[in-house]
């Protein structure tokens, strides 16, 4: 985009007194990022509406990518890179007096997803754009989304997010978008005279608003703007008077207020149910009103639209397609049937049983009548069908209806063309495991997409430093074409490349040592070796065992204060889903041997735990640069891929992992010298649990090193966990450790002795963190992209 400082600065100051009416000089942070946030949309709204008129005029074939979750982060610096201005906007703020970077901290991080999966939907939309493919993103327009975390006394408080108090500058309510959605109601059959057709009457429905909010995906220097939509609920215009009680009005509201509403009860999981039929409906609606603008027949529907369903949680869009084609345009069942599957197409994130979606039969009867009618037909057809051909056992455990219950992603798999797993080992289970009775009926189905991250938000928006040392050793190339970050490779034994890598990694952890600072009051050491687990809090993903290791160091520098041990400082970020109670126990646990371990001056700053409260995009992309180890430490099996694992290899992390989810792949591509592994493999995890001869209580006893950590937990060492360090050690010891910690304690330790060793040798550590980010090109979300456009969704980059 062509722009020159001059020009901008005039464009801002204007614009900041339009809005204003006075001086940019005397506005607050906030107001000056609103008013450089509203300039930037102004600056691509011409391509914005370019890029739509285009796909329109060519009737190109697009892909509406559904998901319950978008994690995009601050978009002010990902906007100004994607359209080529950085440079000259943060010169000419520097100019006007004002930093860039402080005024883009004024924008507030939304927080409309939960971990990886609302992460990679973002990534996805990013690299959708930047790769010049026609998609478009559905979600909720979550009015507080994710719980904003904060810790008091050590235990996890949820407070609300208000994350659109100051106006959101990036959204564009479309009002003459919005459409209706109808909760229950009463379904009957009606025949006219001459009419061959039985017509269906859904009366007596329960109508909320959805309105649009559009948010512009900005494309890499390609001039292509995307759109993300995102529905919000309200009461439709002229019924006010159908929604006269508070009560009544509030129950619209809750719709789009929360992110994963509390489900551990019934009005949590029927609100959820509500969302989920909410932005689907909405979503799909607005496809089938824009297919009808085109004008062509409804069988050539999958030639022009894609809809990916992102996990199971948009699941209904399949009966709600089946529905608005037949109920509304007519269209018989076969072809309405013919038409959804071709069109849809879905991606599973998660092996865990419990993760599994599944709704009461009743809970759907009640709220989505017609929507229920489909799915028992779906469901009658597909083990009419599947009986005669698999048997009867076979057809009954892929139902979708059994014991009173709907399984989503049965309806996901049945309803669609293309199931994907999210890593190669992922996909692998899914096949022989999981979904093993659906691969035997659809094994064309079934394909992989590993996961991907954009490097230009994990490495050139969050790591300026190493941006600048990459253009410097190898060009640029590799911003536009991740692979050929690869060339650095050529670099591995220049020392000079060496020794810039290690002061970029500094620069980075000296940032973040000035926020735990002044942000938690904890004085850390820069040159302290920086361990790093960020993720969701939970069991299966070990941060537990991480915490053991940290006690195996504790006590070693209580027998020994002078104990010959490699500084650490130990970041972790999580957040526990509200209803998690042995989460939210370890985050406690966590807290207090911070609190312990960072005031015992016998300790000697050899260990620093620091928490931060209410992790997040933002936080990330100030603790990922400045990461020395990456943790990746879940049970080999569960994790389905990780994200973490490739934004932390990309900004020079050594992984410290298990053989699971894309970690395998990280391995491939960096080599095993390069990488810390240890851990039971995934077949060996499986055969644990089919022979049943796992004994957490004999490695308990059997293990006097890690008795003795385990028996901290319930000795008093640790103040203020009696509850927490009881229920903690009886989960491991007594209940037989689910997740295998005590068996993958000895590996985990050793692999941890082994980094210190080679954090010591400063150049060895240095070769391996280049190694590393030299290997991180395929892990580009671009390429992951161009992978399902291509073999999914049937569509091609613009020319
Ligand atoms: C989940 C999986 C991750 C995966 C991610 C994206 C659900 O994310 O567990 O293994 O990488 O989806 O596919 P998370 O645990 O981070 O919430």
């Amino acid at each position: 985009m062509a722009f020159d400082v001059q020009e901008f600065k005039k464009e801002y100051q204007k614009k900041f007194e339009e809005l204003f009416a006075y001086g940019y000089e005397a506005g607050s942070k906030t107001e000056q990022y609103i008013a450089l946030g509203d300039l930037v949309r102004g600056l691509y709204s011409e391509d914005w509406i370019q890029t739509i008129m285009e796909y329109n005029k060519k009737k190109e074939k697009q892909v509406y990518y559904f998901s319950m979750e978008f994690l995009p982060g601050r978009m002010l610096k990902s906007n100004l890179l994607n359209m080529g201005i950085l440079d000259c906007v943060k010169q000419g703020m520097d100019e006007l007096g004002l930093d860039l970077d402080e005024v883009a901290r004024a924008e507030v991080d939304p927080a409309l997803g939960n971990g990886g999966l609302g992460r990679l939907a973002s990534c996805f939309m990013d690299s959708i754009a930047s790769t010049g493919l026609a998609g478009n993103g559905n979600g909720i327009r979550y009015r507080y989304g994710l719980f904003k975390q904060k810790f008091i006394n050590g235990y996890q408080i949820e407070l609300p997010e208000n994350w659109l108090r100051n106006r959101n500058v990036w959204e564009v309510r479309k009002e003459n978008k919005a459409v209706i959605v109808r909760f229950g109601g009463d379904v009957s059959f009606t025949q006219e005279d001459g009419d061959s057709r039985l017509r269906v009457r859904h009366e007596n429905t329960r109508d909320i608003l959805a309105v649009p909010y559009d948010t512009a995906q900005v494309g890499y220097n390609n001039g292509v703007v995307n759109n993300l939509r995102l529905w919000s609920a309200e009461i439709p215009y002229g019924d006010e008077a159908r929604f006269s009680t508070e009560e009544q009005r509030e129950e619209v509201k809750r719709i789009t207020e929360v992110l994963y509403p509390d489900d551990s009860n019934y009005e949590g999981r029927l609100l959820r149910v509500q969302q989920e039929y909410f932005f689907s409906s909405a979503g799909i609606q607005s496809i089938v009103r824009y297919f009808k603008r085109l004008k062509l027949d409804w069988s050539l529907f999958p030639d022009k639209i894609a809809i990916h369903i992102n996990d199971t949680h948009p699941t209904l869009a399949i009966p709600e397609l089946m529905r608005i084609l037949m109920d509304e345009e007519g269209l018989t069942w076969d072809q309405a049937w013919e038409i959804t599957k071709k069109t849809v197409s879905y991606t599973n994130h998660t092996i865990l049983q419990e993760a599994m979606e599944r709704w009461p039969e009743t809970m759907i009867a009640d709220l989505l009548p017609r929507i229920y009618q489909i799915i028992q037909e779906i469901n009658r057809r597909h083990i009419d069908k599947k009986t005669p051909l698999y048997g009867e056992e076979l057809s009954q455990r892929t139902a979708i209806i059994a014991n009173g219950q709907i399984k989503m992603a049965n309806l996901a798999i049945i309803g669609s063309h293309s199931v994907n797993g999210v890593a190669r080992l992922h996909t692998d289970i899914l096949m022989a495991d999981t979904l093993n009775d659906f691969y035997v009926m659809y094994p064309q189905k079934f394909n992989n997409k590993t996961n991907g991250i954009t490097q230009r938000r994990w490495v050139q928006i969050a790591n300026e430093n190493l941006t600048a040392m990459l253009d410097e050793t190898i060009g640029t190339e590799w911003k536009s074409n991740p692979e050929e970050i690869k060339i650095l490779k050529a670099h591995r034994d220049n020392k000079n490349v060496l020794d810039k890598l290690e002061q970029v990694k500094l620069s980075n952890k000296e940032r973040f040592a000035a926020y735990a600072k002044n942000e938690m009051g904890i004085e850390i050491d820069p040159t302290a070796l920086f361990d790093v687990q960020i993720k969701r809090l939970h069991a299966y993903k070990r941060q537990l065992l991480n915490v053991l290791h940290i006690l195996d160091r504790y006590l070693q520098l209580k027998d020994n204060p002078n104990a010959n041990l490699q500084k650490r400082v130990f970041i972790f970020g999580a957040k526990a889903a509200p209803s998690y109670y042995y989460a939210k126990q370890i985050i406690k646990l966590i807290n207090s041997i911070a609190y312990l371990i960072n005031n015992d001056p016998s300790i000697n700053d050899k260990i620093k735990i620091v928490f931060v409260e209410n992790y997040g995009v933002s936080l990330a992309e100030l603790i990922i640069p400045a990461a020395d180890i990456s943790e990746q430490i879940s049970l080999a099996g569960k994790e389905a891929s990780g994200t973490s694992n490739m934004k932390l290899m990309s900004n020079g992390a050594i992984t410290m992992a298990t053989l699971d989810g894309a970690n395998v792949e990280i391995r491939d591509n960096v080599g095993e010298d390069n990488i810390f592994i240890f851990g039971l493999k995934s077949d060996e995890v499986q055969e644990y649990y089919r022979n049943g001869v796992y004994n957490s209580r004999d490695i308990y006893d059997k293990n006097p090193r890690l008795k003795r950590i385990l028996n901290l937990l319930i000795d008093g060492t640790i103040p203020g966990v009696e509850t927490e360090g009881r229920d903690i050690f009886d989960s491991l010891v007594m209940y037989n450790d689910e997740y295998f910690l005590l068996k993958d304690f000895d590996g985990y330790l050793q692999a941890q002795y082994e980094a210190d060793a080679a954090f010591s040798d400063r150049d060895r550590w240095n070769r391996m963190a280049l190694m590393n980010i030299a290997s991180s090109g395929p892990f580009s979300s671009d390429y992951t992209i161009l992978r399902y456009a291509d073999e999914i969704w049937k569509i091609k980059p613009q020319s």
